[in-house]
C-alpha cells in the first residue's frame, strides 16, 4: 500500500536518527514541562479518543509491529531494526489514517498544551541535528501520504455486552472497592517515579507483555474499554476521582476485555510486572490509604477474578 511504501522512504530519511536517540534514557519518564496531572489527563484523554476512533484490526496490528520490533533491539541505545523500524512506522500511519485528522490534531495540540517549548530543541541537541531535521523532512512527506489515505469520518461506536456475569460482578466490584478509590492521590506524580532499582530494558520486557496482551484482546471489547475510560475522565471531581456509575463501567470494560485473552496471558504480565515492582513500592502505595478500605477491594478483586475466568 501507499503508506508501506511512504514508510520506506521515511526509513531512508529517519533510521540515522533512531539510531542516535538514547531510548534507554530515563528523562522519558518525566513530564515534558512542570507537572500538570490535570492537563496531562486531558492529553490522555484525547489520545484514549483517537485509540477508540482507530480500526481495531489496524490497532492490532500496531500492537504486533510493536512486539516485534522490542525482539529486534539491539546495541546500548536500545533502537530496533531498520526493518523493523520501517514496520512500525507503517503501522502506525495506517492507525492514524483510520481516524479522521482532527482527533489527530486535538490529541497535538492537548500534548502541546503540557510541553514546555524548550523540549524539542533540547532533545535535538542530544543527537546530530542534521539527522534530526533530515528525519522530520521524511515526516512532514510521509504525513501527506497519511492524510491522503485518512478517512472523513469516525468508525461506528463499540458495542457494549448488557445483562452479562462480569457486568454483575463489576457492580460488587465497585461497591467493595470505591472508598480505596477515594483515598488515592490521583493527582501525585509519585506514579512517575522510576522502578527502584529497575533499568529501562528489564522495564520493556513487562510493557512488551502488556503489548501482547493487548493484541490478542476482541477488538470491540478494547474499543469499549477506551470508551469507558473517556466517559469517566469526563466525570472526575477535583481530585481526579470518577462517579461511581463511571467507575462501575470500566470495570465491567477491563474485566471483559481480560476475559477475551487466554489466562496465561494475563499471567504473563503479572509475572513480569512482579519481577519490575519491587514489594517497597506495593507497601508504600497500602501505606497512604485506609488499609480497611484496600483489603476491601482486595477482597472484592479476588472475588471478581473468578467471574472473568468463568467466562474466558
Ligand atoms: Mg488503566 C490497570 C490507571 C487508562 C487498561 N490502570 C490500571 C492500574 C492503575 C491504572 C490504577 C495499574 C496500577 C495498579 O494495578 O494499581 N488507567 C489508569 C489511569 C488511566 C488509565 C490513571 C488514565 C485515564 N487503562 C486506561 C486505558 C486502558 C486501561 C485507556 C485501555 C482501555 N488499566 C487497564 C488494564 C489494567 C489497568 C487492562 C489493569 O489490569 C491495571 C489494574 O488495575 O490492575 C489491578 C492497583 C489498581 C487500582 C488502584 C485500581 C483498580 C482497583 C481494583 C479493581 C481493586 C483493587 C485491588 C487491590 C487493592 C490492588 C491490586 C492487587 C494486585 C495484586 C492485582
Ligand atoms: C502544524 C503547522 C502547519 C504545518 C503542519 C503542522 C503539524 C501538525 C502535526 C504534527 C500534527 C501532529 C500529530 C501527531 C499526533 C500523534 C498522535 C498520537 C496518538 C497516540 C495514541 C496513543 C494511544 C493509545 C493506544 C490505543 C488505545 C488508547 C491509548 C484502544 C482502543 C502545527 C506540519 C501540518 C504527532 C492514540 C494506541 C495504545 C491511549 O500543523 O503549518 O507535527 O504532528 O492507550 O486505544 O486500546
Ligand atoms: C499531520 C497533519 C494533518 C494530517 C495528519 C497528520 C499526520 C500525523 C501523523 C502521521 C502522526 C504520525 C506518527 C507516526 C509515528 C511513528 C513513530 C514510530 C516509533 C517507532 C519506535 C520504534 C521502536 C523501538 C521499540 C521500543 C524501544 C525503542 C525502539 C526502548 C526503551 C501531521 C495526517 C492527521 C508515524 C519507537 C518499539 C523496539 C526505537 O497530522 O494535517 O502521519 O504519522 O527500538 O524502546 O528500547
Ligand atoms: C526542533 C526544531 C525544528 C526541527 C525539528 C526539531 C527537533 C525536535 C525533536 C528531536 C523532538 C525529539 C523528540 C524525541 C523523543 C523521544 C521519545 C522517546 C521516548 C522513550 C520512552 C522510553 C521508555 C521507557 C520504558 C518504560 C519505563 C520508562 C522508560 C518505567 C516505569 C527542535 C527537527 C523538528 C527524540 C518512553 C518504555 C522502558 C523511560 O524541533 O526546526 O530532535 O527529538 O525507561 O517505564 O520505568
Ligand atoms: C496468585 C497466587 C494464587 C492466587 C491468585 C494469584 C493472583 C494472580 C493475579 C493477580 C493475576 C493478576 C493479573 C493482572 C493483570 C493485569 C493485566 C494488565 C494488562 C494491561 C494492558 C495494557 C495495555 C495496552 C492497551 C491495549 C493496547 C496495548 C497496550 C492495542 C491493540 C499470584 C489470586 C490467583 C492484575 C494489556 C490496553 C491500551 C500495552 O495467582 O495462589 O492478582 O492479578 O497499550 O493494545 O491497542
Ligand atoms: C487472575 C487469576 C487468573 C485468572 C484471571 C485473572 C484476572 C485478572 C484480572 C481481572 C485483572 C483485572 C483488572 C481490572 C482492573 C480494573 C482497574 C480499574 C481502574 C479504574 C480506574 C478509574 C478511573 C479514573 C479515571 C482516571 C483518573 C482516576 C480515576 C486521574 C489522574 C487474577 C481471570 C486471568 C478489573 C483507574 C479513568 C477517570 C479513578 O488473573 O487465575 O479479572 O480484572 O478517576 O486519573 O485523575
Ligand atoms: C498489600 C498487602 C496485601 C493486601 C493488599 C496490598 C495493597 C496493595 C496496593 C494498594 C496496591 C496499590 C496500588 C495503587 C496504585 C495506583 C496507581 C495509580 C496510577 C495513576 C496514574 C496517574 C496519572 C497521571 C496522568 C498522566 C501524567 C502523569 C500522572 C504526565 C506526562 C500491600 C491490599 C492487596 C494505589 C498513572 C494519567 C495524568 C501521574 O498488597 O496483604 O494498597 O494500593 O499525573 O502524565 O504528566
Amino acid at each position: 500500500d501507499q503508506i508501506g511504501d511512504a514508510a520506506k522512504k521515511l526509513g531512508d530519511a529517519s533510521y540515522d536518527f533512531a539510531k542516535e536517540v538514547d531510548w534507554n534514557n530515563g528523562v522519558f519518564l518525566q513530564a515534558p514541562g512542570s507537572f500538570q496531572p490535570l492537563k496531562a489527563l486531558k492529553a490522555i484523554d484525547k489520545m484514549i479518543e483517537m485509540g477508540a476512533a482507530a480500526d481495531p484490526e489496524l490497532l492490532k496490528k500496531a500492537a504486533d509491529a510493536h512486539h516485534k520490533a522490542i525482539g529486534s533491539i539491539s546495541g546500548p541505545n536500545g533502537v530496533t531494526s531498520r526493518a523493523d523500524w520501517d514496520a512500525v512506522n507503517a503501522a502506525l500511519g495506517r492507525v492514524v489514517a483510520s481516524v479522521p485528522k482532527q482527533k489527530v490534531m486535538d490529541v497535538y495540540d492537548a500534548v502541546k498544551d503540557i510541553t514546555d517549548p524548550k523540549v524539542p530543541a533540547y532533545m535535538k541537541s542530544l543527537v546530530n541535528g542534521a539527522d534530526a531535521e533530515k528525519a522530520y523532512q521524511g515526516f512532514l512527506e510521509f504525513k501527506d501520504v497519511v492524510a491522503a489515505n485518512q478517512v472523513a469520518t469516525a468508525s461506528a461506536a463499540a458495542t457494549v455486552p448488557t445483562g452479562d456475569k462480569i457486568g454483575t460482578a463489576a457492580k460488587a466490584l465497585s461497591d467493595a472497592s470505591y472508598p480505596f478509590i477515594k483515598d488515592i492521590d490521583w493527582l501525585s506524580d509519585i506514579y512517575l517515579k522510576p522502578l527502584p532499582g529497575k533499568t529501562a530494558p528489564e522495564t520493556l520486557k513487562a510493557i512488551d507483555k502488556m503489548i501482547v496482551m493487548g493484541s490478542k484482546m476482541d477488538g470491540n471489547l478494547l474499543k469499549a474499554a477506551a470508551e469507558a475510560h473517556h466517559k469517566a475522565i469526563g466525570s472526575i471531581d477535583a481530585k481526579g476521582v470518577t462517579s461511581p456509575e463511571d467507575y462501575e463501567a470500566v470495570n465491567a470494560a477491563l474485566g471483559r476485555i481480560v476475559a477475551s485473552v487466554p489466562k496465561q496471558t494475563v499471567m504473563d504480565v503479572y509475572n513480569s510486572m512482579a519481577k519490575i515492582v519491587d514489594p517497597s513500592v506495593t507497601n508504600n502505595m497500602f501505606s497512604k490509604v485506609n488499609p480497611l478500605d484496600a483489603l476491601s477491594a482486595a477482597k472484592g478483586f479476588y472475588t471478581f477474578k473468578d467471574a472473568v475466568e468463568a467466562v474466558q
